[in-house]
């Protein structure tokens, strides 16, 4: 900085800077780190590596029973970057979820939406505001803004996923509100289609002439299965000149984001093949579904499998290489930035 002395040998000075102190004020000179030339994330280039995830949560299923806070037998990444916070970045919430054989995640809903994506294994069924979605490998199931939700698992098997929430951003913004709800007494996993899949699924290019009533502020579709997702990207990797397919999941009444506040998209790399490095204002959670390779973010590398979380902070540039084919699942702040004017890309 190039003006004066803050303390020492000017006493009305020191004086001054005590009454501020005193007062609650800070004057804007003495401040750093605020209006930067570009973004400076807290956020760090992560991974956390599937094999440790799926022991850790293992073991919280051993150790922990799933009514023992809120409800949810969840481990949230914690960003080395933000001083302890359970958050994956400074906007989004990213974390596996164990539901054991036969166990119960009961009903409840809060302003922080919610997505599912699920990395292995079938049978846990998710009911939405009464509406039950079946959930499977590869499969991506929302749990918007306010909706009522409860997770059974009426397998033998146990079953893990990954959720990602805005619950940073809400919080952030003061506006999380919570309740518990009555839980479902009847089993409903039979209905193997859920309403919302009947009713806003038909097909690509397709949607309902007669809506009856307004359509909420998020997708009408509450799941997107994968034998649809893979079949979309395998058509538009044989067209592609660059070994990189890459979809984006829409409300297909309106064509716009699944979520108010996510945006989530698939991108296919075909063996051998890597995409074009890219950044974005606004951060990043990703998972591997499939395939092997690297993630470069901003300075570091990481090598990637199936299940693999990783991060990538805010104005950081990233690129995928495949070493096998290989399917990436992404759930960005997208649609927050866009909407107050801060959406930022390049190359
Ligand atoms: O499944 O309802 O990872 O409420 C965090 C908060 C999952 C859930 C999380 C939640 C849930
Ligand atoms: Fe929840």
């Amino acid at each position: 900085m190039s003006t004066t002395k803050f303390s020492a040998d000017e006493p009305a000075l020191d004086r001054f800077y005590a009454d501020l102190a005193e007062a609650d004020l800070q004057p804007l000179w003495t401040q750093h780190g605020l209006l930067t030339p570009e973004p400076v994330p807290r956020t760090l280039p992560y991974r956390w590596r599937a094999a440790e995830l799926k022991a850790l949560g293992e073991r919280a299923g051993a150790l922990v029973p799933v009514d023992r806070g809120g409800d949810r037998r969840v481990l949230a990444c914690a960003n080395p970057g933000l001083g302890g916070a359970p958050y994956v970045s400074s906007t989004l919430w990213a974390a596996v979820q164990y539901l054991g054989p036969h166990e119960v995640a009961p009903a409840h809903r809060h302003t922080p939406a919610a997505l599912r994506f699920v990395l292995e294994g079938e049978g846990v069924w998710t009911l939405v505001d009464g509406d039950p979605i079946a959930m499977s490998a590869g499969d991506l199931v929302l749990t918007p803004s306010w909706t009522f939700h409860e997770h059974h698992n009426p397998g033998d098997a146990s079953m893990m996923w990954l959720d990602v929430l805005d619950l940073p951003v809400v919080h952030a913004l003061e506006a999380v509100f919570f309740e518990i709800g009555p839980s479902a007494t009847a089993d409903r996993r039979t209905d193997a289609v859920s309403e919302s899949e009947r009713r806003f699924g038909s097909g690509p290019g397709l949607r309902p002439t007669l809506l009856d009533g307004p359509l909420p502020d998020h997708s009408p579709l509450l799941a997107y299965r994968w034998a649809d997702t893979d079949r979309g990207l395998r058509s538009a990797l044989e067209v592609s000149k660059t070994g990189a397919a890459e979809l984006r999941y829409t409300d297909p009444v309106r064509g716009r984001d699944v979520l108010p506040t996510m945006r989530c998209e698939i991108t296919r790399v075909a063996e051998g093949a890597a995409t074009d490095s890219s950044r974005q204002t606004g951060s990043r959670v990703l998972t591997v579904l499939h395939g092997r390779g690297r993630i470069e973010i901003g300075d570091r590398l990481f090598d990637v499998e199936p299940g693999d979380i990783a991060v990538v902070p805010s104005w950081s540039p990233w690129r995928i290489h495949a070493d096998r084919e290989l399917d990436v699942f992404t759930t960005s702040d997208a649609p927050v930035l866009e909407a107050l004017g801060l959406f930022r890309r390049s190359s």
